[in-house]
C-alpha cells in the first residue's frame, strides 16, 4: 500500500515559541530572573519599538538618521559601488532607505530580522519602491550563529548594524557577535551606529517616556508569553522599571512585582516576591575609543566615525 508521509517538521512559528518558553522558564528559574530583549519583538512589539522611535525622549532614532543623511555621501563613498548591503535587525527597514539613496548601485539588500511577519511586509513595500534592487529579507536570530544566501561572485558585503542594538548584548555577546560580523563581511565592512555615554538624565527620559509607550512595549513580553505559551501573568501587576546603571554604562529595563504573587506556565508556578524583578534589557552605552577597542579585537579595521554636534550618538565605519 502506498505510505503516505506524515509531516512532523516543526515551523519556524513553533520553533520561535519552543524558544521562547524554554528562555523563559529559565530566566523565571534563575537568581536574579533575566531573559533576553530578543524577545520583545513579535509583531505588537515591533510596532510599539516604531512608536518609541518618534518619542520626543527617545534621541538615538532621529539623531543616527540625521548623521547618516547629513553624512550619506561620505559613508557611500566608504562603502563603494556595487555592494550587497546586510542589515542585522532590519526591523522596519527605514534607515536603510536614506543609505541606499546614497546608493544608487548597490548590488542588493539583504535584511535579517527576528519577527517575521514585520519583515516581510517591509521587504514587500521596499520592493514595491524599488523593482531594481535585489531584496532577499532573511527571518533569522542574528544575535546566533548563521548562514547568508550566497553573493554572487566578486560582490562585497557591507553590514548594517545601525540603532545601537549593538547595546543590547552582553560585552561578551557583543564581543562575539562582532567576530562573526569580521568573518561574514571580509573585503567589505560595518556600518555601525552606536548609542554613547551622556548625561544620565537624558537617558533616563529616553527610556521613561510621557506617554508610557517604553511601558508598553516592556509589559508587551508578558502578554506574549499569556499569547503563546497560556502563561497567566496579571500584567497591571507588574511596573515598568528603567533607570542608569552608571558603573556598567547601561540603562537596564526590569518588570517588577508590585506584589507577592504566583505566575504559571503549564501547571508550574513561580512565586514574586513585592519588589522582585525579571530583568528584561540592557542597553549599553558606548565611548567612541570604547567602540574601537571592541572593533579591533573583534578583527575589523577603523575607519571614520560621524557623530552630531552634542555628541549624542556615533556612526563607525569599520573595514573588515
Ligand atoms: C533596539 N534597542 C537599541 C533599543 C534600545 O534603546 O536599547 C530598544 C529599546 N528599549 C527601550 N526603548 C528602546
Amino acid at each position: 500500500p502506498h505510505l503516505h508521509e506524515v509531516s512532523s517538521a516543526p515551523s519556524a512559528e513553533q520553533l520561535a515559541r519552543q524558544a521562547f518558553a524554554r528562555d523563559l522558564v529559565q530566566a523565571l528559574d534563575g537568581q536574579p530572573r533575566r531573559i533576553s530583549p530578543k524577545y520583545f519583538y513579535d509583531a505588537a512589539g515591533s510596532q510599539l519599538f516604531d512608536r518609541i522611535c518618534e518619542l520626543p525622549e527617545y534621541y538615538p532614532t532621529r539623531t543616527e538618521l540625521a548623521i547618516l543623511s547629513q553624512r550619506a555621501g561620505e559613508i557611500a563613498r566608504h562603502i563603494g559601488p556595487d555592494a550587497e548591503i546586510v542589515e542585522f535587525g532590519a526591523g522596519s527597514l527605514h534607515k536603510v532607505r536614506l543609505l541606499l539613496d546614497a546608493l544608487p548601485r548597490a548590488h542588493g539588500y539583504v535584511p535579517i530580522d527576528i519577527s517575521g511577519e514585520h519583515l516581510a511586509q517591509a521587504a514587500q513595500r521596499l520592493r514595491a519602491e524599488r523593482p531594481g534592487l535585489a531584496v532577499r529579507p532573511v527571518v533569522a536570530d542574528y544575535s546566533q550563529p548563521m548562514r547568508l544566501p550566497e553573493a554572487a561572485p566578486g560582490v562585497r558585503r557591507v553590514g548594517f548594524f545601525p540603532g545601537s542594538t549593538l547595546g543590547n548584548f552582553d560585552p561578551a555577546e557583543a564581543q562575539a557577535f562582532l567576530s562573526r560580523a569580521a568573518q561574514l563581511l571580509r573585503g567589505g565592512g560595518l556600518l555601525l551606529g552606536v548609542d554613547l555615554v551622556k548625561d544620565p538624565a537624558v537617558l533616563h527620559a529616553a527610556y521613561n517616556d510621557s506617554q508610557r509607550v517604553t511601558a508598553a512595549f516592556n509589559r508587551n513580553l508578558l502578554l506574549r508569553a499569556n499569547a503563546e505559551l497560556g502563561a497567566d501573568f496579571d500584567v497591571d501587576a507588574f511596573a515598568h522599571s528603567a533607570f542608569y546603571n552608571a558603573p556598567l554604562a547601561r540603562i537596564e529595563m526590569h518588570l517588577q512585582s508590585l506584589r507577592a504573587q504566583t505566575v504559571h506556565i503549564g501547571g508550574v508556578g513561580w512565586r514574586f516576591e513585592e519588589g522582585e524583578t525579571l530583568h528584561t534589557e540592557n542597553s549599553h552605552k558606548f565611548s567612541v575609543e570604547g567602540l574601537r577597542a571592541l572593533a579591533l579585537r573583534a578583527g575589523f579595521g577603523i575607519g571614520p566615525v560621524w557623530t552630531d554636534p552634542e555628541r549624542l550618538f556615533s556612526v563607525h565605519w569599520l573595514p573588515a
